[in-house]
């Protein structure tokens, strides 16, 4: 058996690496304990607060937070972290060389009815050494990732990792507390029948995704000349998750439901890490359009319109856009 120390002692470039993730994934350990307890833990509902996305953040948000934060202040390597739930990034330690961001709890709204939640993270270089780190020092593009990865908290606690250029994924043996590598080198589909996304906001979509949508509800008596299956976890890492273990298509497309943001997935710590994984997974990653481990970010929470997964249909969806363009 290949455990993740095991694993990173072997495959990550740099200790200080290592080093970050372990913390974070011995942070993983305890939420997923937390998540286990569930009602009896008192850390279901309301923290009775808001976020910089102005979204109502849930006990389990706000706990899995600070966990992460305070575990990773006090890793030397650690220069900063910048989160969801924190307005601005906090400075960590001055002459680490690592960036860390995260969601800590992605799907928090699936917490109180028991379905699957995660912890998306990424992991950038830091350049100043000796100085404090800035939210600035975050705004690199997803290109440059030293690693990402999340974990889900499912019927079984899971680690996907990306460090060199493959995609691994280990399982948590919650007796022996130790993440036991499964799959060594995950890899997609190039086509798939299978997407994922919420066709509740089709009203306020482009005119391309409109297309592409009824293209694939119309299956095979339609241009596609195939069915099509949907799923929707309604938590960005269990639909990842799914297209790693066998393909599809996700999406959070662009919509003008909400004048100011650009579709509802924040660019920073969710489309970048998971982007980072599809993508050495043998995937596609893009805005509708361009590749989104090519965007120069302005700001460590803005949203980006999401298409992601197998790489034949991100491309058709590429194109359709691309020819409307052109009309
Ligand atoms: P929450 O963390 O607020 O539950 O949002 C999860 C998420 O950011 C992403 O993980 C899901 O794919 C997406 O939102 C679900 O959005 P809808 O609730 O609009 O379907």
């Amino acid at each position: 058996m290949t455990t993740l120390a095991h694993y990173l002692n072997n495959h990550a470039s740099d200790p200080a690496l290592s080093d970050v993730i372990t913390t974070i994934t011995d942070v993983g350990k305890t939420i997923s304990q937390l998540l286990r307890k569930g009602a009896l833990a008192d850390i279901l509902g309301e923290a009775g607060n808001q976020n910089v996305q102005g979204e109502d953040q849930k006990k389990l948000d706000v706990l899995a937070n600070d966990l992460l934060l305070d575990a990773l202040s006090k890793n030397a390597h650690c220069a900063g972290v910048a989160s969801e739930e924190l307005d601005n990034a906090t400075p960590a330690n001055a002459d680490g060389s690592l960036l860390v961001l995260f969601d800590p709890l992605d799907g928090s709204s699936n917490i109180d009815i028991n379905m699957a939640v995660g912890t998306i993270f990424s992991i950038l270089p830091y350049q100043r050494q000796g100085q404090n780190s800035e939210n600035s020092d975050f705004l690199q593009a997803g290109n440059q990732q030293l690693a990402a990865g999340y974990l889900l908290y499912g019927t079984s606690t899971m680690l996907a990792l990306t460090v060199a250029d493959n995609v691994v994924m280990f399982s948590l043996d919650p007796d022996s507390g130790d993440y036991i590598l499964i799959n060594d080198n995950v890899q997609i589909d190039a086509d798939t029948s299978e997407y994922a996304v919420n066709s509740s906001n089709y009203r306020y979509w482009l005119a391309p995704m409109q297309q592409y949508i009824d293209e694939l509800i119309a299956g095979e008596v339609g241009v596609r000349g195939r069915d099509f299956n949907t799923r929707w976890v309604a938590a960005m890492v269990g639909d990842v998750h799914r297209i790693l273990c066998r393909g599809g298509l996700f999406t959070y497309p662009f919509d003008t439901k909400y004048a100011h943001k650009a579709g509802k997935l924040r660019l920073m710590y969710e489309a970048n890490p998971m982007s980072l994984l599809i993508e050495r997974a043998g995937g596609g990653a893009t805005d509708a359009v361009n590749r989104i481990l090519d965007i120069e970010p302005t700001d460590i929470h803005q949203r980006v319109p999401v298409v992601l997964g197998s790489k034949n249909e991100v491309n058709y969806v590429r194109d359709l856009h691309l020819q409307h363009a052109d009309k």
